[in-house]
């Protein structure tokens, strides 16, 4: 197997630490921390459970001799692919508890996702949930087991069918434990947006990510009084981090998770567990702002709207003062690291027209052209990025390294960008060809790799277009071969292959050719960008 490492050039390493923003600190520390200060403090809400941060801990440390005693080693990786249940929880704190390393996956995500996932991590686990949202996660299982034989473990919350249930796993050694993690270990992986073709792991250590949520909770004034709502599916960086659950228990905080975003599962939450603060992709705020005047439920507790994952326009931002009654915070991240807030005391111009700045003194942010040249103050340029919770590598790809990292290790976010006089940053568009998606991220490339795999697809280009409710939608141009196949089988069959459903094109348009020049096919890139033109033109 191979090792997991995200490793900081000493130098920056010893700054991060002398700055106090690496403090030594594991998630199996600091909830023991908590429990220690506050044990019978409700700490999650989910469904019909209500666990304080003692019960949270004492079930994470059962589960984690379970795992170990079921047959999972030391440093093991297990794809986690959980709703937004209390489970979701125990089992990742009881994950790092019995050091394995979770592998986060979206509940939207199907077997091609989940092979990719634990192939390119080497797992040996998988933990799911019976069903979520009408879908059986076992038959998903099952399939995924018979490409994957080296899943050997596979735990489910509820009905196992042929697995274990997480009940129901055995009774594990308290001796058995493993000592904690070193800090610079790394505890998880997440999934990367998925820029270009397939999904990258993202490996954070306990050092940055700790950092990134702690210092993310006192930006948005965190306290034990507080009370988180993940809305989101909790397995995205947003509402784990930013700050996310992990945040929120980090203050001390309580965590209300929803089974689904819509008004009609958040709103009756945020009046019976008075809610102070949640976190929404654009197109959920505009749901929220419509549903918002004429329901029944008090949503008086809200204090703080987050909204990012992508961008909240200016004209949807000024309503969520007068309509919600609370303070809007844009939230500019990536699962790769640096996360920009506004501030909550920004003035309101601020606040519904950048998308904040980073978080850390340390965070370095790089405004450049085309060539790498800085560009002058205020104009708009390639953001590149490095700091104390910025990896400086994915795990296992070379490849995508050496695009996506400079050699004195900045990142290259993809994302372009100006920088205001005072430091906040504004959003203009991406240089990278994926399709932001109500905040779900879809490479281009990936999408046209698997129509390609069509008898009936002679070629394809996938593209952005415009969306008044998702932002952004995707669209497929397609030169058929043999006879066209209708969109509606060509999208069902996407979803047979084992795709996830947001990935399916929005929308698919036949053409007879595309554009080629004098020398022969144009880029990819080119290529996309004039059928965007041509269709947006005619539209
Ligand atoms: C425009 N684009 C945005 C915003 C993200 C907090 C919040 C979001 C994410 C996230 C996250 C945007 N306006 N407010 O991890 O911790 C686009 C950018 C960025 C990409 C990252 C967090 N907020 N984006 O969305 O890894 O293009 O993380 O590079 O899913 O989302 O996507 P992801």
């Amino acid at each position: 197997m191979r090792p997991l490492q995200q490793v900081w050039p000493t130098a920056f390493a010893a700054r991060y630490s002398d700055k106090g923003y690496w403090r030594g600190e594991t998630f199996t520390s600091f909830l023991r921390a908590r429990v220690a200060a506050m044990p019978d403090r409700l700490a999650v809400i989910g469904g019909e459970q209500r666990w304080s941060f003692a019960e949270l801990d004492a079930r994470a440390e059962r589960l984690a001799r379970g795992l170990l005693a079921l047959g999972l080693k030391l440093g093991d990786r297990v794809v986690v692919q959980l709703p937004n249940i209390a489970e979701f929880l125990s089992v990742v704190f009881g994950l790092f508890r019995a050091r394995l390393v979770p592998v986060y996956a979206l509940p939207a995500h199907r077997s091609v996702e989940i092979v990719h996932f634990a192939r390119t991590a080497e797992a040996r686990g998988y933990i799911i949930a019976d069903r979520h949202d009408g879908f059986d996660y076992r038959a998903l299982a099952q399939e995924v087991c018979g490409e994957v034989p080296e899943l050997a473990h596979v735990v489910v919350v509820g009905e196992a069918g042929p697995f274990t249930a997480l009940d129901a796993l055995p009774d594990g050694d308290a001796a058995a434990l493993p000592e904690d993690a070193e800090p610079s270990d790394v505890a998880f992986l997440q999934i990367s947006g998925g820029s270009t073709g397939l999904s990258k792991l993202i490996p954070r250590t306990h050092d940055d990510y700790i950092y990134s949520f702690r210092a993310s909770a006192e930006i948005c004034r965190l306290t034990p009084d507080s009370v988180y709502l993940a809305a989101l599916p909790v397995a995205h960086n947003f509402p784990m981090s930013s700050p996310g659950v992990f945040g929120a228990l980090y203050a001390g905080s309580r965590v209300v998770l929803a089974p689904s975003p819509s008004p009609e599962a958040a709103f009756p939450l945020i009046a019976r567990e008075g809610v102070t603060i949640t976190g929404l992709v654009p197109p959920l705020a505009l749901l929220w702002l419509q549903a918002a005047p004429t329901t029944p439920h008090d949503l008086s507790s809200l204090e703080v709207l987050q909204v990012g994952g992508a961008k909240f326009l200016a004209e949807s931002a000024r309503r969520v003062r007068p309509v919600l009654g609370c303070t809007l915070q844009q939230v500019f991240g990536m699962a790769e690291g640096l996360v920009n807030y506004t501030r909550l005391d920004d003035p309101e111009e601020t606040i519904v027209t950048t998308q904040g700045r980073p978080i850390s003194p340390d965070d370095e942010v790089l405004i450049l052209d085309d060539e790498g040249r800085p560009v002058p103050e205020g104009e708009a340029g390639n953001l590149l990025t490095r700091g104390p919770y910025t990896i400086r590598a994915y795990h296992n790809n070379d490849g995508a390294n050496a695009r996506a990292f400079t050699p004195d290790g900045f990142y290259r976010t993809g994302d372009v960008v100006k920088r205001m006089l005072d430091g906040n940053l504004v959003v203009q568009g991406r240089a990278g060809d994926h399709i932001n998606r109500a905040g779900e991220k879809i490479s281009a490339e990936e999408i046209e790799d698997h129509l390609l795999g069509h008898p009936n697809v002679f070629d394809a280009a996938v593209v952005s277009l415009p969306d008044a409710f998702l932002g952004e939608r995707s669209c497929a141009f397609i030169i058929a071969q043999g006879e066209t196949p209708k969109a509606a089988a060509l999208k069902a069959w996407m979803r047979r292959r084992g795709l996830a459903d947001f990935k399916v094109p929005d929308q698919i348009v036949f053409v007879d050719g595309f554009e080629t020049t004098a020398v022969g096919k144009v880029s990819r890139k080119e290529l996309r960008a004039s059928l965007r033109r041509r269709f947006l033109a005619q539209a």
